[in-house]
């Protein structure tokens, strides 16, 4: 059996708020013809990759932004890139807004099969951003006003491997990663929408790319596995997003990735068995991980400093030894 795939990273450009299903469905399925001409198995689209990133805007009535979430999936508009893909035999992942028959509202992805079917859904865990109107921002980020948090990460045999789902803030916590990892994760498949600028912090804007690939790199490292991110990018409804969208190898190192921040795909080959270079050495859970010192993680949200500790304390009463 190969475990051998094309995969690519299908980076999107801007979406506006007054583009409609039909464009953007069109530029997906231009990527993935271009896929198709690269002998893709599997092209990998970003977050909320069907509508701009409306959460930067703030709405009384929720409801009112009710038309950026998908009820069904494939909906008749979104129809033709499952069509397109089948005709191509190329499997693909996608992220969108969706919404439940019973109302609730997740930002969401799937994994769909080179035949069409979707093998697997995964709803966003870590929302970040604010819940409340915050009119002092340059933008808003209410993704904790427009969605619900999704409560697992799963993984899902397809493509001959063990693959799993993260969507953007997800990329940041080492968890995320470790969850997966644990499961066998051997390809982490992630969207992003990412505004250059972050409001609570300016002095972080310049490290925006370099903190992208820094935590995608880590993740993919410390569990021996693939991950492949990618951005919608570029300046959306005056908002900078941005690009670097990539695919990283089990070592850490980034074998592909986007030199814009418009509609690009990369490509690259992607050996599932590299990932046991990794699991099977330097990070073999069964025999290194030590999770009874690893408590806090599960029992704790927040920092507790033991007690006695004493903050800016600089004599030798801390000291042991
Ligand atoms: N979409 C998304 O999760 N974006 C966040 C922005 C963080 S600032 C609120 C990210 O982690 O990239």
């Amino acid at each position: 059996m190969t475990r051998v795939l094309k995969i690519g990273a299908a980076q999107l450009g801007p979406i506006q708020r007054d583009n409609n299903r039909k464009e953007v469905v069109e530029r997906l399925i231009a990527h993935l013809n271009q896929g198709a001409a690269e002998s893709c198995d599997l092209v990998v689209f970003p977050e909320l990759a069907l509508t701009t990133f409306f959460p930067r805007w703030w709405s009384e009535n929720i409801a009112e932004f009710d038309h950026f979430f998908e009820t069904e999936m494939p909906s008749q508009e979104v129809q033709p890139l499952f069509d397109e893909a089948k005709k191509l035999g190329i499997g693909f992942h996608l992220g969108y807004a969706e919404m439940t028959s019973d109302g609730h509202r997740y930002n969401t992805s799937i994994l769909v099969s080179k035949n069409g079917d979707i093998l697997g859904k995964y709803r966003k865990v870590h929302l970040p951003g604010h819940e409340e109107n915050e009119p002092w921002r340059t933008f808003q980020h209410l993704e904790r006003y427009y969605f619900e948090p999704g409560n697992e990460f799963k993984v899902f045999g397809a493509f001959n491997g063990v693959v799993g789902m993260a969507i953007c803030n997800d990329r940041r916590w080492s968890e995320t990663y470790r969850v997966l990892g644990l499961q066998g994760c051997e390809l982490a498949l992630i969207g992003y929408n990412t505004p250059v600028h972050y409001p609570p912090d300016p002095s972080q804007d310049v490290l925006a790319g370099f903190h992208n690939h820094l935590v995608m790199q880590s993740g993919a490292y410390q569990n021996g596995m693939w991950v492949v991110g990618v951005a919608k990018a570029g300046n959306e409804e005056g908002c900078d997003l941005l690009g670097g969208s990539s695919i990283i190898a089990p070592s850490g190192e980034i074998v592909a990735q986007c030199s814009t921040v418009e509609d690009e795909l990369v490509s690259a080959v992607v050996d599932l068995d590299m990932c046991a270079n990794y699991k099977e050495t330097l990070f073999d859970f069964d025999r290194y991980r030590r999770p009874e010192v690893y408590k806090p993680i599960t029992s704790q949200v927040g920092v507790e400093i033991p007690e006695g500790i004493e903050v800016g304390e600089q004599d030798d009463e801390n000291l042991e030894g």
